[in-house]
Parts: structure tokens; C-alpha cells; sequence
């Protein structure tokens, strides 16, 4: 029988994990015998959304992009991960209707946390006024009220998170 396709949508703040997740989702569907297809917002907004900004117009735009090109994969049996921030609300709706096969992941961290990872140095850049616009700093994050699944990736270990996935996607009849 044909795979299943679906989209895991990761959403979350900067520094929260999504990206670290998406790998090691991936791994794991890999070994699972399914291909795997990763957007990342950061590596997006360097091809398909080049050019566009943080405004609230540029987000969405960037996530209808994202959703359109998930939603071509997954009807075509491909495991699609999205690792965007996705931080309005309206535009992860927008999503999950253009996709269908649709599992929000909420990967939830304290700003604190976040912040104090700084994995990339962009809140120093923010503490130091030379990025505007930062989300959860000075621009919403609007948290989801019904997500499939929150991952807590302050309180879980990656392996933990990683299994609770696999286990909805399990659940939902996506594997
Ligand atoms: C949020 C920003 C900003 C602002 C640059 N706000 O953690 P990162 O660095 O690697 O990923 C973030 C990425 C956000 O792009 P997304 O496409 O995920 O955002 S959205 O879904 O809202 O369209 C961050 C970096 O770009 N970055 N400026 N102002 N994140």
C-alpha cells in the first residue's frame, strides 16, 4: 500500500528547537523507510522567500509558500516537515486547511530559555537595538489552542519528543 503523506508544522519561537527536532524527525522516518522533505523557515526565507521580511504581510506570505509546497508533497506520499515560527495564528489555520494530513506541533520553550540558548546571537542583536521586529521580544507569538501535540523542549529530552511525534503520528493513522 502507498504511503500515507502528512505534514508535522512545527511552530514555535526562535531558539525553541524546531530545527533540531526536524533532523531528528527525520532520522527517525528515514529509518522508518519514508522520505523525508524539511522547510525550514531559515532556509526558506534563502530561496522560496527571498526578499521577504518579519512584517506581519511577509510572514504570512512566507507560510502560505511554505504550506503550498507542503501541501504538494504530501499528497504525493512525502513526509513533509515545516520549521517555521508560524506565529499567527490565522495563517497556521490558513495551513492546516491547504494541507490537510495536518499535525501541528507546538515546540513550546520559556523566551528565558530561548534567550539564554542563543544559539545564533540574534537576542544579543536584539538586547543591542540592531534587530526590530523579533518575535516574542517586540512582534507576537500567538501560541496554538488546539495543536495536535506540544512538545516542552526545556522539560523533554530530543529522544522523549521524538517518541511522543511517533507516537501521534501512530495514533492519527499516519504510520
Ligand atoms: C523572528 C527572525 C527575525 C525576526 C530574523 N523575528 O531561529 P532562526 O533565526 O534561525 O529562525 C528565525 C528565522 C525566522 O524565520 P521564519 O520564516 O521561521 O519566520 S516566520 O514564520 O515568522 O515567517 C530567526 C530569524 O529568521 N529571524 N529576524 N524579526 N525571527
Amino acid at each position: 500500500m502507498a504511503n500515507t503523506g502528512f505534514t508535522i508544522w512545527f511552530t514555535g519561537l526562535s531558539g525553541a528547537g524546531k530545527s533540531t527536532l526536524s533532523e531528528a524527525v527525520q532520522q527517525r522516518l528515514n529509518a522508518y523507510g519514508r522520505n523525508v522533505e524539511i522547510l525550514d523557515g531559515d532556509v526558506v526565507r534563502t530561496h522560496l522567500s527571498k526578499g521577504l521580511g518579519f512584517s506581519r504581510e511577509d510572514r504570512d506570505t512566507n507560510i502560505k509558500r511554505i504550506a503550498f509546497v507542503c501541501s504538494l508533497l504530501t499528497r504525493n506520499g512525502v513526509a513533509c516537515i515545516s520549521a517555521a515560527i508560524a506565529p499567527y495564528r490565522e495563517a497556521r489555520d490558513w495551513a492546516r486547511n491547504e494541507i490537510g494530513n495536518f499535525v501541528e506541533v507546538y515546540v513550546k520553550c520559556p523566551i528565558e530559555v530561548c534567550r539564554e540558548r542563543d544559539v545564533k546571537g540574534l537576542y544579543k542583536l536584539v538586547d543591542e537595538g540592531k534587530i526590530k521586529n523579533f518575535t516574542g521580544v517586540d512582534d507576537p507569538y500567538e501560541e496554538p489552542e488546539n495543536p495536535e501535540l506540544v512538545v516542552e523542549t526545556n522539560k523533554e529530552t530530543i529522544d522523549e519528543s521524538v517518541n511522543r511525534i511517533f507516537a501521534k503520528l501512530v495514533e492519527l493513522g499516519y504510520l
